[in-house]
This record gives C-alpha cells, structure tokens and sequence, in this order.
C-alpha cells in the first residue's frame, strides 16, 4: 500500500481510493478466484491493440454486490463517493468504439461465466488529452500511470517473454524437415501486467492482460548512447497509442506493436494451455478459441503457424487446420482507408519469417482459388493476400480464420457482399453478423442509478441478469405517472449534468433545454458538420424569425480529433467558433446554447448520456460499422435522430421508425454515388436558400470576422464533391429536426417514446452479443 496514507489527518479522495482498491484486490478477489477455478474450461482470448474500460471502482463494487453498501460508508464518514470514484485516472487505451467495445465485450463475457480473457498492450500514454485553446485542439500527453503504478494492475515480471524482431533468416534441413533459423535478431522483452475482470455477482475472475516492453539487461552494448538508444527502441513499441481511429497508419513502430501483442500473447497463452497435463497441441481448437479485434492482431495467424510448424514440428496441413479451428476474426471498417496493407519490404526486414510464412499461405491459397476455377486475374487482384507489394491483412484475416463476422447486420452484408464477394464466394459460410452491443452494467447501472432504481421499482431485478426483460417495461407506456417520473429523472440527470460543466468550465446551461448531443470521435463520415450547418440555420431563425424557435435547445459535442487528421480538426475549430458568438449573441439566448466539452472520454460519457434527450446518429449511411453510443443513449431513454446507417437499422427495426426520426440517404443510394460519380452538391445548393445561407456564413466573416477562416470547409462542401453527402442530407436532416422540437412539446407522448426506446434497449446489451459469439463463434457452453 502507498506509504502516503501513513500521515495523521483526514484521507484526502484519491487516498481513500487507493484504500478501496487494494481491499478489493488483495482481500476479495483472491477469494472469488479460489471459489472458480476454471481450468477445464475452453478459454477465450480477444486479442485487441485497444481496451478503453474507463473507470473500474463502482463497476467492480458493483460486480461484487458492495456499491450501495460502499457508498453508504463513506457517506457515514463524510466522503462523498462520487468525488472519490472520480478521482481514479481512466485507462485510455484506445480511441474510440473499437476499444470500448473490447471493454464491455470483457464485462460481458465475465459476467456470463465464460473465461474470456482479453490481451492488450500497456501503453505508457493512453490517447492524449484534449483542450481547447484560442478554438483549437491542443492534445497533451496522458499520464494515466500514477507514481504507484495502475490501481488495478498486477505485474507479474517472472512472466516475461521474449518477443524477437529482423535479424537473417537462415533456412537448413534437418530431420527431413526444413528449419529455419534466425540470426541476430533483435531480442525485446515483454512483461505482463494482469488487471481483474470480475463477474457479476458470480464470483468470477477473468483477466485482461497488457504487456509493456523493455531492453533485455546483458544484451545490451556497453557504450552509453549505443545501449540508450537499445533501450529507447524497445521502450517505444509501447510508449503511445496510434491515436487514428478508422485510418491506419502505415509506420514501422505500429506493425513491431502488432507483432509484440501477438507473440507475447501467444507464448503466454500456450504456455497456460500446457500447465494442464493432459493438453495435448491437437487439443487446441477444443480448449481454446483466439478472436481478433479488427485486423490489428492479425499477425496471430502467421505466428501460431511458424511456432507450430518451427517449435511444434507439426506438417504445414496440420498446423493450418489448428490455426484456422482456433481463430476467429471481427471486421470494424469497412473504410478504404482503415484497411491495413503492410508494405512487403517492411515485414520482410521487421519479421523475416512470419513473411515467409504469410507468403505460403498466399500461395496455397491462390492455388487453392485456381483449382476451383477462379483463376482469372481480377479475381486474384481481390483475393490474392500479397498484391502489388503490400499484404492486405483483412484478407489474410479471413484466409486464417474459421469465421467471419461485421458488427450490425448492414455492415456485414456489405462486408459478405461487396467488399469481400470474392472470399464469400470462395467460403461460402465462412461470414456471418454479430450485431455490437454494450454492457447494460456500465451504462444503466452504473451510468444512471436513478433510472435503473425505477425500472427495478417498476418491473423487479430480472433485468439485470437478462436485460432483454426490459421489454416489461411496456406495460406502462400508457402509464401517466411512470412518464412524469421518467421526466423527473432525466431532469435530475441534466441538473447533475449542467452543475459538472458549469463547475468545470463555467458555462451555464438551460436546464430546461432539449439536450441535443453529438459525442464520438471527430470524423468527417460521423458528420459532426452536418449537425454544425444545422445550428447555423437555427441561428439565422434566431435572427429572422425567432418564434419558429419553440424549444430552447443546447447541442453538446464532445471529440477528439486525431492529431494528423487536420480536416477534422478544422471542424473543431468551427464548432468552438460558432459555439463562441452564439452564446453571446443576444438574439439566440435563451433560444440556442452550443458546447463543446473538451477531452471527451469514458468518464465524461456517464455523465452525458443519462442527460441526453436527442441522440445524435448521423453518419453517411453505409459509413459507420455499427455504433456504440447509439446504444448507450437509446438505453438512457433518449430518443435517436439517425440515418440508415449501422446499428441504428436494427433500433428502427425494434421500436419502429414511430419512434425514431429518420432521415438521410440510403445506403444503396450513397454507394450507387460512389460508382456513378453523378453526386452534384452544387445542384442541391442551387435550389436550396437555407443552405445558401448557412454556407455563406462560412466565408462572410460573421464567425470570427475572418473571411478565409473557414474556406477550406466551405470548398470541400461545394468544390471537393462533398464526399460525405452533407448537402445531399442537408434538407431532410432540418425537416426532421424540426419534427424533434414539435414533439419535444408534447412531454407524454415524448416520455412514452422514450420508454420504448429503453424497454427495447435489452437487446443491445454486449451479454446478447457475448452469448452469440460464444455458441456460434467459439463453441462454448453456456
Ligand atoms: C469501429 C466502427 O467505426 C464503429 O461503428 C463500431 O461500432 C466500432 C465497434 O465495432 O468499431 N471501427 C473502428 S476502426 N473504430 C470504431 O469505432
């Protein structure tokens, strides 16, 4: 324990939180962890360079059944236990819905007693911080590893493994076998950190497991700078996370992270898979399943292969049918520019082997196509893994996997369908769908007490454990009292919200104002502008006709944009500008508020969205994968302002478009666009005088009194094509909006809306989408 909670006096937040840990870690989980042990048990692996769980204090109190009991103790000594939760750092390993994801996919499989376990790396910095300064994006370092180290984490050095990189690749014969051999690799150290996953009240402990690098002591040159310079190579494969999020970067130091994640994992993997005695290597695909979360640890393929055949001396045949039994891969993207290709000269000098190995399987697989008949050209420029020097990782993802799946139904028929027709064609029942989902723990229970303690009033505890019993909640959708108190918690909920910012930042927020909320990563598809254009005709309402403004509204924003993503952030400085003079300009008070909230993360998430009366979802149909955040709000009881786009099909699907405002281009029509190339936005502008209008407050200077300021957002809306179909959606996204502040002034029929939303919201809870991977994906019994 840290000696500073040695001196006399009251313990200040952050001490009390360091109590609460370690009782947690030291005292209870060793007793969970004895009660299941879980040996016999196939395990899960999810391989993913990205895990963002947040905060871990009142989910693993609420997992061990302790929160209220908790909190009402450190009342009883005057502690505020918000204040001392929230003084826990949150672990940002990961941009953005990607790694969220992988988090509640952990939360899931723990609480539904599998031994899913999650793999990781132990970046040094999480994704960066972000404020806000004169308009635009600062991003700052992210210490999220105190003096003490992580809270949760246990480090277990005498674990380490050896991970090894470059060096010659010698090949030779030996036993009737072809060896190959390594010659002077480079020799990286990889230390395991475990930080529990519990169950809910299950006693179960999974774990995730982040490995951080180091130099190997004694490898090392004497010379000073020679041996800095060893060092600092090994310590930067986890210095920093990428901060891209749906864009791969092409960089060396990116690929050796991959790689490390992998073989780390692996060896760590096989190694608790032979602590059995009875394990033999054949029983791999019944003891164990690997998932890879996107393509990022697709390197797994190639690496069980080499250690396989090289270690394992098993025929290639053998070692192909262990591989493809064990591995499962998940598709995130389907964004050109998100699909890693990795340049064959780098992976050639990086992993001289696993090249060598990736180029087998190439080779097989290719004449594996030829045998059946595929054998014309174009078709191996879709298939063939190596093309025009670059590995395509997606496709040695799916040559390497036994399934295949996308996150919403949408998306993974256009995965089935378009993107990868080919490799459906070639294995016809290799893709399948497995819709996102999102643990109703953390984001009901823990995000929104108030609202889960109604609902358990209302239809008993049976959610919790299956949240699909939400559905109850529909017996009271003609309920008169059940609405008013509905209003009365999402009210509660905005105040808590409106006190954080305002002690934060200072801002004043209308309570009583409809909560419009935009929060994601900043991302031209995700088409924050779109809802920017929209505040920009509302302003010049303010200015023109302002008693068509029936309902104050206050937007909020919360993103982060990647540092090398300039357009993006542009859009930053434009929102923060525009949010600058309407909240000074008297003819929108009281009428329209805009916010950004700096350094959107987990943490912030909990608060916003039980606060959210309109969910905004507004991607180019076709662009976003699925969604997470359309989820979390639908769950809070916000209503979803969306396009046909990812997840958001399958909410409309459950609760009907009665109660969902629809808008926008179809998927069809925007990927017809595409091939066609007949998009003409300046058309649209012609006939449109809104838009005109909001346009031309782009370059007329009423925004910082620039003229030039933001041109280039203007050009890429009516010169560059416009290629996220903003104009396009432009007209049908007002007309809707306007339908949400008609409604929004009826608050019954408004409530009853909401209530459907959430009593339908089970279904999207990740233990629906854990239980269908488990039976269909990993074979594992409930
Ligand atoms: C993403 C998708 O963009 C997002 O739609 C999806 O919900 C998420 C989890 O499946 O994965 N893909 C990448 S890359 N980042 C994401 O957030």
């Amino acid at each position: 324990m840290s000696k500073k909670l040695l001196h006399a006096g009251p313990l200040q937040h952050d001490e009390v939180l360091v109590l609460l840990t370690s009782l947690i870690k030291d005292q209870l989980l060793p007793h969970t962890r004895d009660a299941k042990p879980d040996t016999s048990q196939k395990q899960v692996y999810y391989f993913s360079m990205e895990f963002l769980p947040g905060r871990f204090i009142e989910t693993n109190l609420l997992n061990l059944d302790l929160l209220e009991s908790c909190k009402e103790i450190l009342r009883a000594h005057h502690y505020n236990p918000d204040l001392i939760f929230q003084s826990e750092l949150d672990a940002a390993l990961g941009n953005g819905g990607l790694g969220r994801l992988a988090s509640c996919f952990l939360d899931s499989l723990a609480a539904l007693d599998f031994a899913g376990h999650g793999m990781g790396l132990r970046y040094q910095y999480g994704l960066f911080e972000q404020k806000i300064s004169n308009s635009k994006q600062v991003e700052l370092p992210d210490k999220w590893i105190g003096e003490d180290g992580y809270p949760w984490e246990e480090i277990y050095s005498e674990e380490a493994v050896t991970i090894q990189f470059g060096g010659r690749l010698v090949s030779g014969y030996k036993d009737n076998r072809l060896t190959f051999d390594v010659i002077g690799p480079e020799r990286i150290k990889a230390i395991p950190y475990q930080i529990p996953i519990l169950g809910y009240h299950n006693q179960r402990v999974n774990y995730l497991t982040v490995w951080q690098a180091e130099s190997i002591p004694g490898q090392q040159p004497v010379e000073f700078e020679a041996y800095a310079k060893v060092k600092r190579k090994a310590e930067e494969i986890t210095e920093f996370l990428y901060p891209d999020d749906s864009h791969y970067e092409g960089k060396v130091l990116r690929l050796r992270q991959q790689y490390f994640l992998v073989s780390a994992g692996l060896q760590r993997i096989l190694t608790s898979f032979f602590k059995s005695d009875d394990h033999q290597i054949f029983d791999l695909p019944d003891k164990l399943s690997i998932q890879i979360n996107d393509t990022h640890p697709a390197l797994i393929i190639p690496e069980l292969m080499r250690v396989l055949v090289d270690n394992y001396k098993l025929g290639w045949e053998e070692a192909w049918n262990l591989t493809t039994s064990v591995i499962s891969y998940t598709n995130h993207t389907l964004l050109d520019e998100a699909l890693e290709k990795w340049p064959v000269f780098l992976v050639k000098e990086q992993l001289p082997r696993i090249f060598l190995i990736i180029e087998e399987i190439n080779r097989r697989f290719c004449l594996e196509v030829e045998y059946k008949g595929l054998e014309d050209w174009e078709s191996f420029a879709d298939l063939s893994i190596i093309y025009q020097e670059n590995i395509h990782m997606a496709r040695l993802a799916v040559v390497g996997s036994h399934t295949v799946n996308g996150v919403a139904k949408l998306h993974s028929s256009i995965l089935k369908n378009q993107l990868m027709k080919s490799f459906s064609t070639h294995f016809p029942n290799r893709f399948t769908n497995k819709t996102n989902g999102i643990s109703h723990r953390q984001w009901l229970m823990n995000a929104n007490p108030l609202l889960a303690r109604f609902i358990s009033e209302l239809i008993g505890d049976q959610w919790k454990t299956d949240p699909q019993a939400l559905k109850d909640l529909l017996k009271f959708t003609n309920d008169p009292d059940v609405l008013l108190q509905l209003s009365a918690i999402k009210h509660a909920n905005k105040i808590r919200l409106v006190d954080k910012i305002k002690a934060e930042t200072g801002h004043d927020i209308f309570v009583e104002s409809l909560f419009d909320v935009q929060i994601k990563r900043l991302h031209g598809y995700k088409r924050q502008l779109l809802n920017l254009l929209h505040i920009l005709y509302l302003w010049d309402v303010c200015h023109e006709k302002p008693e068509a403004i029936k309902v104050p509204r206050t937007f909020i924003f919360g993103a982060k944009a990647a540092p090398g993503y300039l357009y993006a952030k542009r859009i930053i400085s434009l929102i923060s500008s525009v949010a600058e003079q309407i909240n000074q300009d008297p003819l929108a008070k009281g009428k329209l508020n805009v916010l950004f909230l700096p350094n959107y993360n987990v943490s912030q998430a909990e608060w916003i969205i039980p606060a959210a009366d309109i969910s905004e979802q507004i991607s180019t149909a076709s662009k976003e994968a699925s969604g997470t955040g359309n989820m979390k709000m639908m769950m809070n009881g916000a209503l979803t302002i969306g396009t046909m786009d990812g997840a958001n099909i399958e909410m409309t699907e459950l609760i009907t478009t009665e109660h969902f405002f629809e808008f926008g281009i179809r998927a069809e029509e925007v990927l017809a666009y595409e091939r066609n190339g007949q998009y003409s936005p300046r058309e649209i502008y012609n006939q449109d005088l809104r838009l005109q209008k909001v346009l031309q407050r782009l370059v007329d200077g009423s925004i910082t009194g620039d003229t030039v300021a933001f041109q280039d957002i203007y050009y890429s809306l009516l010169f560059k094509g416009d290629e996220y179909f903003l104009l396009k959606d432009f007209g049908s996204y007002v007309n809707v909006q306007n339908q949400v502040q008609n409604q929004f002034l009826d608050s019954q029929t408004w409530q009853k809306k909401c209530l459907i939303n959430i009593a339908h919201s089970g279904y999207f809870s990740s233990d629906r989408t854990i239980s269908e991977y488990a039976t269909d994906i990993w074979g594992l019994v409930p």
